[in-house]
């Protein structure tokens, strides 16, 4: 199953699509201020920054950047409302983080003229052709079903077919991670000896997600897996199960490739690390921005970027070991 997973991984690495349509600005060009909204804080978007900031830099761009300090549509929402109120915007690229709390505040922003790309996160049901909300260009991102499939078959893989798993997520709303369970759910029901026994939301604070799994670990003697579904459910997952002295008996399958998560694999806490590609998303975004604004009509309404799967096996390989999301 590894081999699976690891030709899985090439392929992925190999099917991210990259586009270029787009060259340094020309002396005298007018040119589009971009903002970029996160989600929060945390590796997976400062690497997405970092793919921003440096196409602006290719493309001789003014970029504005407004990190919420906490998740929700409640901290996010109000910072979107000042970029708007700038007044200087042309486009926005942006990870909303509701599907359909942020829709309003979205709307007001493309109300005002400025065009929106979704990162990482969707609104509506993320099909901006047919779905119920059309507005954005683009959504770039991973495809988040597949990646609670590979989730799913990589614990069915290390435990046999056979045990209860646990799914530690983050909030209700949330297009990526509700699809992450989701995709996971699909996988673990093709095992007819395997059973969810549970799912937790953490709101996305590590310290509780450790609460939880802990909490799981003591209802649940005889679990064998956990999926955590990103940054801080991992690491919460991995501390709580280090904690109980259950590294390596308990199999805890980290999404997001922190260098945390890097460490608790080596000591064996994780068997597999799904790594998503932010850079990309950053990097795109901002071409396709550049793009439109240059007049390309046909711009892709969804750009899936491809995973990485990085497993103690592979992860001193410097093609695999690129998508460690590092942050100086
Ligand atoms: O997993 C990423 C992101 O894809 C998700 O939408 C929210 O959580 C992260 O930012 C990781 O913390």
């Amino acid at each position: 199953m590894f081999k699976k997973l690891l030709l899985l991984s090439i392929v992925a690495l190999v099917a991210a699509p990259f586009f270029t349509f787009t060259a340094a600005a020309q002396e005298g060009e007018d040119l589009p201020k971009i903002g970029f909204l996160p989600g929060v804080v945390d590796p997976f978007y400062q690497v997405m920054e970092i793919g921003v900031n440096q196409a602006v830099e290719d493309f001789g761009l003014e970029v504005v950047t407004q990190y919420p300090e906490t998740w929700g549509p409640t901290v996010q929402t109000p910072i979107l409302d000042a970029m708007v109120a700038r007044g200087d915007l042309d486009y926005l690229i942006t990870a909303p983080v509701d599907r359909e709390q942020m829709v309003a505040p979205l709307q007001a922003a493309i109300d005002a003229g400025i065009k929106i790309i979704t990162v990482d996160t969707f609104v509506g049901d993320g099909d901006y052709v047919n779905g119920p909300i059309t507005f954005p260009l683009s959504y770039i991102g991973s495809d988040n079903v597949e990646g609670g499939r590979i989730a799913a078959h990589a614990l069915a893989d290390v435990l046999g077919g056979e045990g209860k798993v646990f799914i530690e997520n983050t909030n209700v709303g949330v297009s990526t991670t509700e699809q992450r369970s989701q995709g996971f759910r699909e996988g673990v029901a093709e095992y007819p000896g395997m059973e969810v026994v549970g799912e937790e939301y953490s709101l996305d604070d590590a310290n509780t997600a450790a609460e939880q799994t802990a909490a799981v670990l003591q209802r649940e003697p005889e679990l064998a897996g956990i999926f955590g579904v990103n940054v801080f459910s991992a690491q919460g997952a991995g501390n709580a199960v280090l904690n109980a002295g259950l590294g390596g008996a308990v199999q805890v399958i980290a999404f997001d490739a922190t260098e945390f998560a890097i460490e608790q694999l080596r000591a064996g806490t994780v068997t597999l690390v799904i790594a998503q590609k932010p850079f990309d998303m950053g990097y795109m975004a901002v071409e396709f921005a550049m793009a439109d604004w240059r007049g390309v009509t046909s711009l892709p309404t969804r750009v899936p970027t491809g995973y990485a799967v990085i497993t103690a096996e592979n992860v001193d390989d410097p093609e695999i070991a690129l998508f460690i999301y590092q942050v100086p």
